[in-house]
């Protein structure tokens, strides 16, 4: 009998995301093995061992019965969770250095955006306004990460070495040099009242939804250069409360919000973060997963699941994440 097949499953839309891009990589990783593009009305579900996924749509996995283990192709896997007819196989997310570097990039750029009052500069180049401001060093800015896993510590240690004081806030007690850090609901005020700028890396579980919300801004840290606080989300548009922020931003709670993810993606026309001159926005890709480096991580995982390993990376289903 052949090698099981792989499903591809995509449900993209972004440049990032086109199938027949992601189809000739998997191919070229995947030796012998049949790698099937969905939908295919030719495939047999029961030739399907092994399902690489971006965003299925609830049911889609449901029909495969040999399924042996689902690849999610990113490192959220929120829209997994919560499709109740997921095959109970494991699953495993993305946790690869060449996401966790994009996503490092992402953070870094805009901690110094706000830190160097670039929202300011950029407005008086607009207004050809010679008007300099004091800028004041790195250290004088407390920079707080909520999530310290695989995105968030990798980023609080680079900021951490551009000198801002770091300090992060995870579900477990985390040890990580040079940061200070806090964990669980009761270790989340004293995390809050030292932050100037949050950055907001944790997954979207019924834990985490909305936790960015006015309560969180209100109790963040004042007395900095920055004044205001400012947030920064790249983890899952549903963290975050989004008429809580236009509140805080209109009642300057926030000073400036820099967002990657929304509530409703793509962001739709209407949304007031368009043009809202504090908002920073991305549309969701501070961190895309690479075609060549996640099949590679695909087939590399396979080969040793084959080979009676231990598959890496695989989601606590209890957790959510
Ligand atoms: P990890 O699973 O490695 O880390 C998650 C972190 O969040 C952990 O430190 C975990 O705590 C913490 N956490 C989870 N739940 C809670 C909670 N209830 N209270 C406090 N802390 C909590 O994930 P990654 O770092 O790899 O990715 C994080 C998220 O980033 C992804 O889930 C995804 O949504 C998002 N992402 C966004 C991208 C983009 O382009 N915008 C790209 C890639 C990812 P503990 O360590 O104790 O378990
Ligand atoms: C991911 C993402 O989860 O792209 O990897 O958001």
């Amino acid at each position: 009998m052949g090698k099981g097949v792989l499903a591809l499953l995509i449900n993209g839309g972004a440049e990032n995301w086109s199938p027949s891009r992601w189809k000739a990589r998997f191919d070229e990783v995947c030796g012998d093995r049949r790698v099937v593009l969905l939908p295919d009305p030719a495939l047999d579900p029961a030739d399907v061992h092994y399902a690489a996924v971006w965003k299925p749509k609830p049911g889609e996995l449901a029909t495969f019965g040999n399924l042996r283990v689902i690849f999610n192709l990113g490192a959220g896997v929120d829209a997994l969770m919560a499709d109740r007819s997921l095959p109970d196989v494991p699953l495993v997310r993305v946790a690869v250095d060449d996401l966790t570097d994009r996503m490092t990039e992402y953070v870094v750029l805009h901690v110094l955006l706000h830190h160097r009052q670039e929202l300011y500069l950029r407005e008086s180049q607009r207004e050809k306004r010679w008007a300099p401001k004091y800028q004041w060093a790195a250290g004088a800015l407390t920079v707080g990460i909520m999530g310290l896993g695989t995105l968030g510590a990798a980023s609080a240690r680079a900021l951490r070495a551009l000198g801002f004081r770091v300090i992060g806030w995870s579900r477990s007690e985390k040890q990580i040099d040079g940061i200070a850090c806090f964990h669980g609901a009761d270790g989340l005020d004293a995390f809050l009242r030292q932050t100037n700028i949050l950055v907001c890396l944790l997954p979207l579980t019924p834990d985490t939804r909305h936790v960015l919300n006015r309560d969180l801004f209100a109790k963040l840290n004042r007395e900095s250069p920055l004044g205001a606080p400012v947030i920064i989300n790249a983890g899952r548009g549903g963290l975050q409360n989004e008429a809580d922020i236009l509140h805080a931003l209109k009642d300057d709670t926030l000073g400036a919000a820099s967002l990657d993810v929304y509530e409703t993606e793509p962001l739709p026309a209407s949304s007031p973060f368009w043009s809202h001159p504090k908002v920073v926005l991305t549309p969701h890709n501070a961190a895309d997963t690479d075609a060549d480096e996640i099949s590679k991580y695909v087939a590399r995982q396979i080969a040793r699941f084959e080979a009676g390993g231990e598959l890496e990376n695989v989601v606590d289903r209890k957790r959510g994440y």
